[in-house]
């Protein structure tokens, strides 16, 4: 494999390691645990794997030696730092023992029902090490949820004598973990399962997850771009850039980029959710700061728009609900219509109310609704042209307040949609550490005899020295959500909480910024320097962590 003079360089940074993970490790257990919500209903749909304690390791006298075959898979979407999990993995279990393999199953969780797999040695994960990507193995977001995956898995699994599979993905991909967790400890198959907590949405967190891994880099990756944007706006001054960013249902990532980068308007779609806000008034909003700012002859700013807007908008949040229990009830006679007639279908199922929502939008935006959901169920909402939805709006009532005497500026926009831009960057020094303890600490857990676990390592706004590592039993994070129409037991995700730290913070400053221009340009992510420069986390967690 070809590569970068960067990339040579970075495969001889050494990640930084909590103490207790740097020699032999011991485990220290907390009391029992309950799921966030519903307890009765996941201990019953748990019962082999609930309630079990906090773990954290500590430093040990002795070394556990033990010997165990591992496999990795990696699931949904790309965050940087995944081959650092591995990495973290890889040397962990060979520090144990030599003779210890790890097998990487090949397009995420589906290469473990169809056997296809490799050994990851030394040699083939060199080349990786601190690289963004997924391409050592690839990712795939098959769901594993039916005991024919979980028998099939298994037959691959005694063949190699693999005493645990570790899946690195998502709220949804731990969800599945978990089923798959128990399952195997149900039929006593002496398979243990433990999940690692990925995803650039940053809406895998809790009391125990600080941050999920990829947050950083991306984050620190899409400010850098808008910062590069927002000089090019204020250099030129005649433009209005619409930047939709990737995040899915959580606007963490507009949130961190906004504290980064301080643009004109940012939208939180938790907030237009709380605020019960329509798609008009967050049309008027915009509009308004346009036609402010226009006024002191500023013909120019940046907004920046989370991914997920669309479905935090109350009535099309509704009309989402309805049709997602549409879809997966009438699914199979509603796929093999033409266009125009599924139109038709769901106009003539919907409600009254959902249906007028759903004649009311864009027929781009309304026929990204009707389409297939993901495996998971969700809405694929970086299919939607948000930014241009709301740029069009934005422009269709500045024309109409210009007839009537209101506005007098001028109005050009231009668009971005920042999303798999920053989901393979190479991995900050925050997430290349992180995602290497991750990795060790996944591996300290199946040593340790421990099944139901995600790996985690808290206390990351200290030095990686005074990291904690350990394990989380999963169940811990679980309530019951509707999915495709029917009530599961899932990870509850996380999302922009408004009485939270950085939000407010936000709250607090962005008026200033819709009115004046205060524009911070963050630079490229930096890997050798000044630790001020280098080993900086996100705002988000630095706020969230201060409290
Ligand atoms: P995960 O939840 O799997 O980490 O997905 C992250 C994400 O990048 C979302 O932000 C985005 O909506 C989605 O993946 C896009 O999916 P795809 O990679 O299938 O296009």
């Amino acid at each position: 494999m070809e590569i970068s003079a960067l990339q040579k360089e970075r495969a001889g940074y050494q990640p930084k390691l909590p103490k207790a993970l740097q020699g032999a490790v011991k485990v220290k257990e907390g009391t029992p645990t309950q799921s966030v919500d519903n307890q009765e209903e996941i201990k019953k749909l748990f019962p082999n794997t609930y309630g079990m304690p906090l773990v954290e390791f500590e430093p040990a006298e002795t070394a556990n030696n033990a010997k165990m075959n591992v496999g990795v898979i990696l699931s949904g979407g790309q965050a940087p730092g995944g081959h650092n999990v591995i990495s973290g993995l890889f040397d962990e279990i060979k520090k144990l023992n030599p003779e210890n393999r790890l097998y990487g199953f090949l397009m995420g969780p589906g290469g473990l029902v169809d056997h296809n797999y490799m050994e990851i040695t030394a040699e083939f994960l060199q080349a990786y090490r601190n690289t963004g990507g997924f391409d050592m193995i690839g990712s795939g977001r098959t769901k594993l949820e039916k005991e024919d995956q979980f028998e099939k898995g298994l037959e691959i699994i005694r063949k190699l004598d693999i005493k645990a599979i570790v899946i690195i993905g998502g709220d949804d991909s731990n969800t599945n973990a978990c089923v798959l967790a128990e399952y195997y400890a149900a039929k006593q198959y002496g398979v243990q399962v433990i999940g690692c907590p990925k995803t650039i949405d940053g809406d895998l967190k809790n009391d125990q997850i600080e941050t999920s891994f990829g947050f950083d880099t991306a984050t620190k990756t899409y400010s850098e771009l808008i910062g590069n944007i927002e000089r090019d706006c204020n250099s030129a001054r005649k433009y209005w850039h619409f930047i939709k960013l990737m995040g899915r249902s959580a606007s963490h990532i507009a949130l961190e980029c906004a504290l980064q980068t301080q643009p004109n308007i940012c939208l939180i779609s938790e907030e237009i959710q709380a605020k019960d806000l329509t798609l008009n008034d967050i049309i008027e909003n915009i509009a308004t700061v346009v036609a402010h700012r226009a006024a002191q002859g500023n013909n120019f700013g940046v907004v920046l728009i989370p991914e997920g807007l669309i479905e935090f908008i109350p009535a099309i949040g509704r009309l989402i609900q309805e049709l997602n229990d549409l879809l997966a009830a009438h699914g199979a006679d509603y796929m093999h219509l033409d266009e125009e007639a599924q139109r038709k279908y769901i106009l003539a199922h919907l409600s009254a109310e959902n249906r007028a929502t759903f004649e009311t939008l864009p027929e781009g935006v309304a026929r990204q609704l009707s389409l297939d959901r993901d495996p998971h169920g969700n809405v694929q909402v970086s299919l939607i042209e948000t930014e241009k939805l709301i740029s069009d709006m934005v422009a269709a009532k500045l024309g109409k307040w210009e007839q009537e005497g209101k506005f007098t500026g001028k109005f050009a926009a231009q668009h971005h949609f920042l999303g798999y831009e920053g989901r393979c960057a190479a991995p900050s020094n925050f997430d290349a550490d992180y995602c290497y303890a991750l990795g060790s600490s996944a591996a300290q857990l199946i040593a340790n005899g421990k099944t139901g676990y995600m790996a985690i390592v808290k206390n990351t706004t200290a030095v990686a020295d005074q990291w904690k590592a350990g394990g989380v039993p999963i169940t811990m994070m679980m309530n019951m959500e509707r999915r495709n129409g029917e009530m599961k037991p899932v990870i509850r995700k996380a999302l922009v909480e408004l009485d939270g730290a950085p939000f407010k913070e936000f709250a607090a400053q962005r008026d200033r910024w819709a009115r004046e221009t205060c524009y911070i340009y963050p630079g490229p992510i930096q890997y050798w320097g000044p630790s001020s420069v280098c080993d900086q986390t996100t705002k988000t967690l630095e706020l969230e962590q201060a409290k």
